[in-house]
């Protein structure tokens, strides 16, 4: 093997931190990458990382009329999307992972990763990327320090996270920090050119440690896998790190509703994937008079402030949204997010320059370059696009975003929204009873799975909170967090919570409401509820409005539809009693046993109810 000489520049922001300056030595000395680079986050920076990007061919500049410093990728077709069987809780117990992760022991899994990780950045650079998850100096922000060998990753983190300098001032002499090692697993011999994706196509390893608060990322270099502050920081770790110090890193979006005389409440929502949280959180209301801004479309993560009230930020500062699907009748707003300084990954490219996806315009294109970097055509019978491709954009580029979405003290949270897909059972929209029955609504969520995501349709799946690839210890000890938040706080100033289906079909498989913007009309029967201001009937599984409470006003829906939609199916509820049962008998002894209660209580107002 040559002998490989290891030039380290004197980092950028000499670190003053002692610890983050021996773990990246240590990091360095076991990946042995050719150079080490500090990232200050600057625009410089970023238009250095895109050049090296578009030499390496990893990145095509897009037509810059059309969409003005904009690029193209595409990735390896082994490295697509994020790997939940490759994603590991290596927490000090099994038991402390429980039953919905992948669980290793630390020490074992840390022995494997040391090898892995040994010389696999040799013939790259590893950038050191200091992150603020939050607004810089929030106290319900933290921050994290990735290292990785992927200049995608570099460029990507500039626009989902606050990165630079001043988190390392942030961070001071003896600042906590997540510390997340990413390699892409593809050391580089001498001389042997980098290829446009690089990534491990036999290995891949996602772990967590969460007493330690590390991530260890080794062989992909998509999304969630390799963007650490996102899914491994914001979700799996926040999550531990929220249950040890009394707040909420939840899987949600934000958005602030206005009425027409200018009141504003703030909501989040929790739903599974494909269930449209961006659109939602970007939704352009079709009731006259109302305004939705968002404030996040992925994560929040939340806190009681003083005055006893649940109050969130954005940790993000982007989008890294599923392109697919995305039009201006979707959602108009991500569009003219992405008109510029976008990154594009796995999207099919227009003979123009510009990029395309299925969804995106009524027409196909008669001629695309796929994600394959193939020719095609609409006669070719296959999709142009990644199912899972994405845009990444700076939230700050979006018309709605609400002018205090980066308040350090985060909104105020009125409403939490729980959801899934279902063609049956579920009404439009739930209210729950109190917080406690609330947790119950967000611990049995479930959605039917489209062909997209596991390739059999309409399969049931329970997805308590949309936390179930995203909480980084046992879920049983999640909803005694949750339970525990509630009785924190006087009643009256908790948010209310509420469980909507945008998605009932009747008979004929035809889809009941027709969503989007029409939303609205359901956010605003909840904006009044919060106000106490709109009647709720009672119901065995919460209360909904009767017709008459939804502001119907210019939608052309069928009064059967409307009933059926907002109907409660005892029977059907009966049936769904066991599949409850079924999914709580998982967390064993850690079930709390107030939720256990909510399923006797809802048993027997079934059974009360005709
Ligand atoms: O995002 C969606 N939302 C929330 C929007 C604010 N989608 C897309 C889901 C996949 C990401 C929806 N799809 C919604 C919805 O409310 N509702 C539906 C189902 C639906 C689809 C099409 C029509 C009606 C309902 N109507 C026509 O196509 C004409
Ligand atoms: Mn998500």
């Amino acid at each position: 093997m040559a002998t490989i000489t290891i030039e380290v520049e004197a980092p950028a922001s000499n670190p003053r931190h002692t610890r983050l300056g021996r773990w990246v030595d240590e990091a360095a000395q076991m990946c042995k990458p050719d150079r080490v680079h500090w990232c200050d986050g600057s625009p410089e920076e970023y238009q250095a990382m895109l050049r090296l990007l578009v030499q390496t061919g990893t990145a095509i500049p897009l037509n810059e009329e059309k969409r003005p410093n904009s690029y193209l990728v595409r990735s390896d077709p082994a490295d697509v999307a994020r790997v939940e069987d490759q994603t590991f809780i290596c927490s000090r117990t099994k038991e402390g992972a429980g039953p919905t992760n992948n669980w290793e022991d630390p020490a074992k899994m840390k022995q494997k990763l040391a090898g892995l990780f040994a010389g696999s950045m040799v013939g790259r650079t590893m950038y050191v990327v200091p992150y603020s998850m939050g607004p810089i100096g929030s106290p319900i922000s933290k921050i994290g320090v990735e290292i990785t060998d992927s200049p995608y990753v570099v460029v990507s983190m500039h626009i989902m996270s606050r990165v630079g300098s001043h988190v390392l001032d942030v961070l001071g002499e003896d600042g906590e920090f997540v510390r997340g090692l990413h390699s892409v697993g593809a050391p580089l011999a001498p001389n042997q050119p980098d290829s446009p994706w690089s990534c491990n196509a036999q290995q891949k390893y996602i772990c967590h440690f969460p007493e330690t608060r590390e991530i260890w990322s080794y062989g992909s270099g998509y999304g969630g896998n390799a963007l650490l502050g996102k899914k491994c920081h914001a979700l799996r770790i926040a999550s531990v790190q929220a249950r040890d110090e009394g707040w909420m890193a939840e899987h949600m979006l934000i958005l602030k509703l206005t009425s027409p005389s200018g009141q504003a409440k703030y909501m989040t929502g929790a739903f599974p994937s494909a269930c449209g949280k961006t659109n939602l959180s970007m939704m352009i209301p079709t009731l006259p008079g109302w305004k939705v801004e968002t404030i996040g479309d992925d994560i929040a993560w939340m806190k009681f402030g003083a005055d006893g009230r649940l109050y969130a930020i954005n940790p993000e500062y982007g989008f890294f949204g599923v392109a697919p699907g995305t039009s201006m009748k979707s959602n108009a707003n991500a569009m003219l997010t992405i008109n510029q300084n976008a990154i594009f990954t796995n999207c099919a490219m227009t003979p123009d320059g510009d990029v395309w996806w299925e969804g995106m315009t009524d027409h196909k294109p008669a001629k695309l370059i796929d994600w394959l970097r193939r020719v095609w055509t609409p006669e070719s019978g296959r999709k142009a696009a990644h199912p899972n491709a994405r845009f990444t954009a700076a939230a700050k580029q979006c018309p709605v975003i609400a002018p205090e979405w980066e308040d350090p003290k985060g909104v105020p949270i009125d409403a939490i929204l729980f959801g899934g897909r279902r063609a049956g059972i579920v009404p439009l929209i739930t209210e729950a009873f109190n917080w406690q029955h609330g947790t119950f609504l967000g611990a049995t969520a479930s959605s039917e799975t489209t062909a997209a995501i596991t390739g059999k349709e309409g399969r049931l799946r329970r997805d308590p909170m949309a936390m179930l690839p995203f909480c980084g210890y046992h879920m049983g000890d999640y909803f005694a967090h949750w339970l525990k938040m509630g009785v924190h706080s006087n009643a009256s100033k908790l948010p209310k919570i509420f469980y909507v289906n945008w998605f009932r079909q009747n008979k004929k498989g035809e889809f009941l409401w027709p969503g989007y913007g029409e939303n609205s009309r359901v956010l605003k029967w909840i904006f009044d509820r919060c106000d106490g201001k709109v009647h709720a009937k009672e119901t065995p599984i919460g209360r909904t409005p009767e017709a008459a409470d939804l502001d119907i006003k210019g939608l052309d829906i069928k009064n059967a539809d409307l009933d059926e939609l907002l109907s409660v199916d005892v029977e059907g509820w009966k049936a769904e009693v066991p599949s409850i049962k079924d999914h709580f008998a998982q967390f064993g002894a850690h079930l709390p046993r107030e939720l256990n209660a909510e399923v006797q209580s809802l048993e027997q107002r079934l059974q009360a109810a005709k």
